[in-house]
């Protein structure tokens, strides 16, 4: 059999995707609105100082097209801190407006391919606890590696894995200050294998590095895909005027 690689994992991370009932928020009165408003805004300033901290990090972006309004994207230390934030956000007011889109379950991961990352350097725990950037754009979506015929990552030896994930590795660093990419693992947890979350300043950079990658041999030959979800940041500042009705 195959070797399986060691990695090194980091903070857990829930993908949580909310479609907002627009004419439910526009039949509240705008007290209740405002009320809503302000608690949600009181949920993120407490998620702030958790940041601020270095204890877990979030963002939020708007997502474009039918298949959500809203994503979050929450690390924590523990897998029981996503359960305590999602039941919080349930119970507020503003939860009352929305619609649960999709949901994703993972844990920062770094593979022992490479070169490798010594676990106490600072370094590789900035990358396995990282701060979430606020770029202007994001991309999620989940994979798998394909477990077919000839194309079975999980009977393909080591050696191979890593030399194609160092290949693999050459076309990312090519998007170093375009792309910050940070890879999750969900074995165990959820229905693929890997989610996969890109922050962009320029949404061009998404489309072109998951094209060139999937000239990679590591992903033409064993990527699979699920759904893509693809946003724009929305900072505290601007909920006001993004729920304004
Ligand atoms: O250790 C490292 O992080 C550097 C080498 C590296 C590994 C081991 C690396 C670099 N990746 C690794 C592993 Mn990656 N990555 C993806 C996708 O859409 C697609 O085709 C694939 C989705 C992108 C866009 C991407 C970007 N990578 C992995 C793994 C785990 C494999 C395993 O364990 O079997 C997956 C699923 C995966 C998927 N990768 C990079 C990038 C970028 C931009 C880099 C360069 C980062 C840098 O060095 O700055």
């Amino acid at each position: 059999a195959a070797e399986a690689v060691e990695t090194l994992d980091g903070w857990y991370c829930l993908h949580d995707l909310r479609t907002i009932d627009w004419t439910s928020w526009k039949y509240a009165s705008s007290e209740e609105r405002e009320s809503a408003i302000h608690e949600f805004k009181n949920l993120l300033t407490k998620w702030e100082a958790v940041e601020n901290e270095e204890n877990g990090s979030h963002v939020l972006y708007k997502v474009v097209g039918q298949k959500a309004d809203l994503m979050f994207m929450f690390l924590r230390p523990t897998m029981d801190e996503l359960t305590d934030i999602e039941t919080e956000f349930n119970k507020s007011k503003f939860a009352e407006f929305l619609l649960h889109a999709h949901s994703y379950v993972s844990v920062v991961e770094l593979s022992k391919y490479g070169p490798q990352h010594a676990e106490d350097d600072p370094r590789t725990q900035e990358r396995l606890k990282p701060i979430l950037p606020k770029w202007e754009h994001i991309s999620f979506y989940p994979m798998n590696k394909s477990r077919d015929g000839e194309d079975n990552w999980y009977s393909v030896d080591f050696k191979e894995r890593a030399k194609l994930l160092y290949e693999h590795s050459k076309t990312g660093r090519k998007y170093a200050g375009n792309i910050k990419q940070i890879i999750t693992g969900s074995f165990g947890f959820d229905d693929w294998e890997w989610g996969v979350t890109l922050f962009a300043h320029d949404p061009l950079q998404l489309k072109k590095i998951v094209y060139e990658m999937r000239f990679d041999e590591v992903s033409a030959r064993f990527g699979e895909f699920g759904e893509f979800f693809v946003g724009n940041h929305l900072a505290k500042d601007d909920i006001d005027a993004y729920l304004h009705v």
